[in-house]
């Protein structure tokens, strides 16, 4: 079988999150990076790869697990987790409610983390805008408390109990980004603060997939905000 192949982009928090799946769960990919800002996810090549017609979204990450299409990464870590892995420690399949949890927390990055970092970069990145409005910014420092509740009412080390999860790959890639741009004020977000420091330390592959991208990211955000 071939490996899996994933459109994706070195940036994107998305793509990142089946990345670190991957790696966790020590499962090959054939990553083919993208660069968005030069559309080519438009262009001929790209389309000869088939992915709008795999993807109607055209979103990266899409994946093509030996002929059969997903997209979103959310479905996408799900599938490969439940498909691969040797035990259900990253989403568990008999305990519902920690299942139910997690997509809970899945959510949250898709609806809440992710949706705010791309309403702030997708115009700077693609549009050519150079001011970020104040209330975008406030906007991500409201998901930091919404964080800093969660972590407050659960009490655990990782958002769903004693070990990494899906939740906790999905989470680490937005708000990475997020907070090397927007940096949460520790006094304020203090649980926030040890959490994203303990899975600096302990989640597999996280300086490379990361730390290290998200610092591109936000690169890449300062230059075009003409502030280098
Ligand atoms: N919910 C999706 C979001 C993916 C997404 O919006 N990806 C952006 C890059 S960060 C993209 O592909 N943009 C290009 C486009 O929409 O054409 C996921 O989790 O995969």
């Amino acid at each position: 079988m071939a490996p899996i192949v994933l459109y994706s982009t070195r940036r994107t928090p998305a793509g990142r999150a089946v990345e670190l799946t991957a790696k966790m769960i020590g499962l090959e990919l054939d990553v083919k990076y993208m660069d968005l800002t030069k559309k080519e996810q438009m262009t001929p090549e790209f389309l000869k790869a088939r992915i709008r017609e795999m993807n109607p979204m055209h979103t990266v990450p899409t994946i093509d697990d030996n002929g059969v299409p997903l997209y979103d990464s959310h479905a996408i870590i799900i599938y490969l987790a439940s498909k691969y892995a040797k035990d259900d420690s990253l989403y568990p399949t008999k305990d519902l409610v920690k299942q139910a949890n997690i997509n809970a927390l899945l959510h949250f990055e898709s609806g809440v983390l992710f949706a705010r970092l791309r309403w702030i970069l997708e115009p700077v990145f693609y549009w050519g805008e150079t001011v970020v409005p104040q209330e975008k910014i406030d906007s991500v420092h409201k998901a930091y408390d919404l964080l800093e509740s969660t972590l407050k009412t659960t009490g655990t080390e990782y958002l769903v109990g004693s070990t990494i999860t899906l939740a906790d790959i999905s989470v680490s890639t937005s708000l990475s980004t997020l907070n090397a741009m927007f940096p949460a004020d520790a006094s304020k977000y203090p649980l926030v603060m040890a959490y994203l420091k303990r899975l600096e330390e302990t989640m597999p592959n996280y300086k490379e997939i990361n730390t290290e991208r998200a610092n591109e990211a936000l690169q890449l955000y300062n230059q075009k905000l003409g502030k280098v």
